[in-house]
């Protein structure tokens, strides 16, 4: 039996690497967004297919959160000299995979057949698969103005208030045709969607014309993680976004939100969640025995074990 789950890049990847261990990477495929991707003194940057292959290769930086353990910083220091545009970090190791998917995308390889390629020397067996091919940029309505993902969320560290996401180029893009055909798969047994930011990186999923039908089309149980524990988001910006936004930072804003998507909602035992089926777990992931607990208990409650 195959799952299929949609994520973000930090957050989300713990929990793929948990369903890894206990279904098999050849019984993952996980549809990452690019809406957080851009081009930075010209290299193509796609941070959350990164941090998904980076987790499943065991190469991540668990304590940064995002790019790749043992890292160094010598091109920072020597670009450092030549120029003021330092504010986004690109370390050593990490670099390597940005300038070969800018030569590959220039080469006109597809962003899906360059992860797959990658992910395979990685010895990753599980399906990595850009939400589409062609680029979605998140943009951000802020106080100080319209920002980009990167330069909102590095460059101004999520410190503006934010009152509109909008996800340029959605609305011309298609689910690629691996997605499509990962959502089709006949021994097909749930859809997740991770504990990743609702609004900043599944969201940007949602907005491809199609993704949702395909979704529902495919028939099975659809749970969601919630990303909050206790009211508050374990990192990043959820709960001030919610804030700014006007919604109230709890699992049933999470559980409204992915309303007419979602079956089944599971979310940490200290917390509640009325209006549907839910489950309770410690689903903080610190290490590879919680990540793999909160898979399992995600798949209980998708096969109505729980
Ligand atoms: P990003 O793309 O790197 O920002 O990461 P994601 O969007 O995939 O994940 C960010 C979200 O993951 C945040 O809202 C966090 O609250 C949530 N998150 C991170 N770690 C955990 C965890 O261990 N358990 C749960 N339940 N949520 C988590
Ligand atoms: N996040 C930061 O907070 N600061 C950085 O300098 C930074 C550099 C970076 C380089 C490559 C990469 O793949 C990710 C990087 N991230 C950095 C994370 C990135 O901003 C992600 O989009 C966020 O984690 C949200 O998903
Ligand atoms: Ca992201």
């Amino acid at each position: 039996m195959s799952v299929v789950v949609l994520t973000g890049g930090v957050g989300g990847a713990k929990f793929v690497e948990g369903l890894v261990q206990v279904l098999g990477g050849s019984n993952v495929a996980a549809i990452v967004n690019t809406g957080d991707d851009f081009t930075h003194l010209g290299l193509r940057i796609c941070p959350d297919l990164d941090s998904v292959m980076y987790m499943l290769s065991g190469k991540n930086d668990p304590a940064r959160g995002w790019g790749v353990v043992g890292e160094s910083w010598n091109f920072m220091s020597a670009l450092a000299e030549w120029t003021d545009e330092t504010w986004f970090n690109l370390g050593d190791r990490d670099l390597a995979l940005h300038v070969l998917r800018t030569a590959a995308l220039e080469s006109g390889e597809s962003l899906t057949a360059f992860v797959h390629r990658m992910a395979d020397k990685a010895g990753i067996d599980a399906a990595l698969l850009p939400m589409s091919e062609s680029p979605v940029s998140t943009i951000l309505t802020t106080d100080i103005g319209i920002l980009s993902f990167q330069s909102y969320f590095v460059e101004h560290q999520c410190r503006p208030s934010v009152s509109k996401i909008r996800f340029d180029g959605a609305a011309e893009a298609r689910p690629g045709r691996s997605v499509t055909s990962a959502l089709a798969a006949p021994d097909l047994e749930a859809v997740f969607v991770a504990p990743s930011n609702p609004y900043l990186s599944i969201d940007p999923i949602l907005a491809v014309p199609g993704m949702t039908e395909a979704i529902s089309a495919a028939g099975v149980p659809v749970i969601a993680i919630s990303p909050l524990i206790g009211g508050k988001a374990v990192k990043g910006p959820t709960a001030k976004l919610m804030a700014e936004l006007g919604m109230e930072c709890s699992n049933s804003t999470i559980a409204s939100h992915y309303a007419g998507l979602i079956d089944g909602l599971l979310i940490d035992r200290s917390d509640d969640c009325e209006g549907l089926r839910v489950a309770r777990e410690n689903t903080l992931m610190r290490n590879a025995d919680d990540r793999k607990r909160v898979a399992e208990a995600a798949l209980r409650l998708a096969r109505d074990e729980a």
